[in-house]
């Protein structure tokens, strides 16, 4: 690794393979299937490929919510996805997401099947399709989805700005984190001004904007993604600690972030709701 300070970059960037990096087998600069495979179909309508990042728990803590309220055609098949492996640039999984990112999901209720990709869009689809946990009324349903949006235009900046450099980048390099680490505290800072005045972030009534945001800055202010509570002072989000514990406290959140982890808490496919009763 060269010295980030001495780098000059030249005329036109080259793809120079990495062989020691934890990234090793996913970066490229190119997109498409790198071998042929077909993901597996289970016996639900829904079909999930996915894994238990925050990215990935966000869907299924939403499809558990949504078995928890009666709506038995929420039932699916999660699958594992192992991105490290490189499971996403199956064949398979390149048709259904051409962006090779979990989450992705396959309903086949509908006359031909439909692929959704992008966790929002997947939430959002879910959530109009059952009528649930999404204000189908205006102006609630302009603020749920634009804290859904938010999430997903922020998040980046947490995992891949602020988590890769203050945990994953072969050295630490005080530029990129305090660049990250500041966007990242002002983040918290709307959610815990927002939050002060709200129960959940839309008002009175939790929806999919607050799963989404949750799944990211909950599990970063609770369990303290990349091991940064400390140097990111989560403490002093009070607001944001009140709401986080309140959404970590459901039956169905906890369900949900138990899917598709490689751990003995969790399952790394999850087929029927006994799979994770079994755990509980
Ligand atoms: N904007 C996407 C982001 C999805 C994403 O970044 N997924 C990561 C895991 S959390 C992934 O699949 N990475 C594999 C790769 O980059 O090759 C979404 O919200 O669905």
């Amino acid at each position: 690794m060269s010295d980030s300070t001495q780098y000059q970059p030249p005329a036109a960037w080259t793809w120079v393979r990495e062989d020691e990096s934890r990234f090793a087998n996913i970066n490229r600069p190119i997109a498409g299937a790198t071998h042929d495979k077909e993901l597996p179909v289970g016996k639900h309508p829904l079909q999930l490929y996915s894994l238990g990042t925050p990215n990935g728990v966000k869907v299924t803590m939403l499809l558990e919510e949504l078995l928890a309220i009666g709506h038995q055609g929420a039932e699916y098949d999660a699958w594992l996805i192992n991105i490290g492996a490189g499971d996403q640039f199956s064949s398979g999984f390149v048709d259904i997401n051409p962006n090779s990112k979990i989450p992705a999901l396959v309903d086949h209720s509908t006359p031909a099947p439909t692929r959704v990709f992008e966790s929002g869009a997947i939430m959002l689809y879910l959530a109009e399709k059952f009528d649930a946990f999404v204000p189908n009324q205006e102006p609630g349903r302009a603020e749920c989805l634009s804290w859904l949006f938010w999430q997903i235009g922020s998040a980046p900046y947490l995992g891949g700005g602020f988590g890769h450099f203050y945990a994953y980048a072969p050295e630490k390099w005080e530029y990129p984190i305090n660049r990250f680490a500041m966007e990242i505290k002002r983040q918290l800072d709307v959610l815990n001004q927002t939050l002060s005045e709200r129960q959940f972030l839309c008002g009175d009534e939790y929806n999919i904007a607050d799963m989404a945001v949750y799944s990211w800055y909950g599990q970063l202010v609770l369990t303290g993604l990349y091991e940064s509570k400390e140097f990111l002072q989560v403490e002093s989000y009070t607001h944001v600690l009140r709401w986080a514990n309140e959404i970590h406290a459901r039956s169905a959140v906890q369900r949900g972030r138990k899917v598709n982890r490689v751990s003995k808490s969790g399952v790394a496919e999850r087929h029927d709701a006994s799979d994770l009763d079994a755990l509980n």
